[in-house]
């Protein structure tokens, strides 16, 4: 599965480009994903799509993201199955500009968070498979592709830090061992061997730094991004 992910993203980098060129911006709860790409709030020629956590907590006045924490036996189906539906809608939202950035995919939905749930006993094989087949029908039959991934690297113990500062109630249960497992999952599929995959290509960010730290980080890694022709 994970091997299917760079053909995905191959098939539609060869294909006639219907999409802006996509970056997104992947790592652990807590790694720093929004205040990254807040940095990018000055380019005019970038629009930038955060998670849409905001529909999670209050779908017609449901917090599904509330009770998939407080009974993930019982939500996590009806849960991941909505995060899948708003992910594919944020992959196909078009903007005008020619760059498009992303907090978050379809594939971390996928590959991190569906798998450490079901890992975890928390979907039952059943609704693991229904999930996969609706993620393989969607990836065989829609523009869903990415052309790079900004991996904001953290040690599980620094994603926990800033996850308990933040003060989501919602997260209040998420424990160090539920991070390092999605950290295990992030590491295996973006940098198999600790190597990072190179399609599409990911750009590794040691994301443990202080915020100003990482400003500079930011403005380095800005030009690879903004100043490509499209
Ligand atoms: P994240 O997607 O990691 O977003 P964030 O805002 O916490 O990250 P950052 O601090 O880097 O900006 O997680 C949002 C919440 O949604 C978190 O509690 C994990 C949960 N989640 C799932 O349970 N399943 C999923 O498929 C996704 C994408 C998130
Ligand atoms: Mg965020």
């Amino acid at each position: 599965l994970l091997r299917s992910f760079s053909q995905i993203c191959r098939r539609d980098m060869s294909s006639l480009r219907s999409r802006p060129y996509t970056v997104v911006v992947e790592g652990n709860i807590g790694s720093g994903k929004t205040t990254f790409m807040d940095h990018f709030k000055q380019y005019e020629d970038v629009a930038l799509f955060s998670e849409p956590v905001d529909k999670w907590t209050n779908v017609e006045s449901h917090n599904l993201l509330g009770i998939m924490y407080k009974d993930p036996k019982k939500w996590a189906m009806t849960f991941q199955s909505y995060v899948q539906l708003t992910m594919v809608n944020m992959h196909k939202q078009r903007c005008p500009e020619p760059i498009k950035m992303m907090e978050r995919s379809l594939y971390s939905a996928r590959f991190c968070f569906v798998e450490n749930l079901y890992e975890n006993g928390y979907l039952d094989g059943p609704e693991y498979v229904v999930l996969d087949e609706w993620f393989k029908w969607i990836c065989s039959n829609l523009d869903i592709g990415v052309d790079m991934i900004v991996y904001l690297r953290t040690h599980p113990e620094v994603a926990l830090e800033r996850m308990k500062l933040r003060g989501r109630e919602e997260e209040s249960c998420v424990s160090l061992s539920y991070l390092r497992q999605l950290h295990n999952l992030h590491e295996k599929w973006l940098c198999p061997g600790g190597v990072p995959i190179t399609s599409p290509p990911v750009y590794v960010v040691d994301a443990n730094r202080s915020f100003s730290e990482m400003e500079k980080e930011m403005k380095r890694i800005s030009p690879l991004i903004c100043n490509r022709n499209n």
